[in-house]
């Protein structure tokens, strides 16, 4: 094979790559987590939860302004709450449990480099128009954060409180 006819097969596979991973991104209105087991670990803002221990559900709007609706939630310890995600807006959005210096750090990392991978049971991801759902387990009190990493959007002020209330100890 000549130089110029590998190159165009080149372009032509990586035109292909392109195409179906474009369709692949943009072929399903909701985000479905991909099958398989959900790492369990504790971080100090919970651990993944699972769907049939969900006490409560929770719907957050994220929009182009950069907010989120609502932007301050109180939780009690133990409580394991399904996030219902959705992005009304034009642009990628995301939805980032953390404590305030991971998330820092995490923004960080993210603006030296904006097209890193990252996906943990505790983050989604959203397209323009897109929905997604995540199960948590707050089984640690204390004041968290959720927010936007995405190159910029943290820094616009796309940032939420989330606040655990220790659960009651029983007395008697
Ligand atoms: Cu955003």
């Amino acid at each position: 094979m000549n130089f110029s006819k590998r190159n165009a097969v080149s372009a032509v596979l990586a035109s292909l790559l392109a195409v179906t991973g474009i369709a692949y991104a943009h072929g399903d209105a909701t985000h479905a987590k991909p099958a398989g087991p959900v790492k369990m670990e504790q971080k100090d803002w919970g651990i993944a939860g699972e769907a049939k221990s969900v006490t409560r559900t929770i719907e957050v709007t994220m929009t182009d302004k950069m907010r989120f609706t609502p932007d301050n939630i109180e939780i009690r310890q133990g409580e394991t709450i399904r996030f219902v995600h959705r992005n009304t807006g034009q642009v990628k959005h995301e939805f980032v449990l953390g404590t305030k210096k991971d998330l820092d750090e995490h923004a960080a990392l993210m603006k030296k480099f904006p097209n890193m991978e990252h996906d943990e049971p505790y983050m989604a991801h959203l397209g323009a128009g897109q929905t997604s759902e995540i199960v948590w387990t707050f089984n640690r009190a204390g004041q968290f954060d959720f927010a936007c990493l995405m190159p910029g959007h943290y820094e616009a002020g796309m940032i939420g409180k989330i606040k655990v209330v220790a659960a009651k100890v029983a007395s008697n």
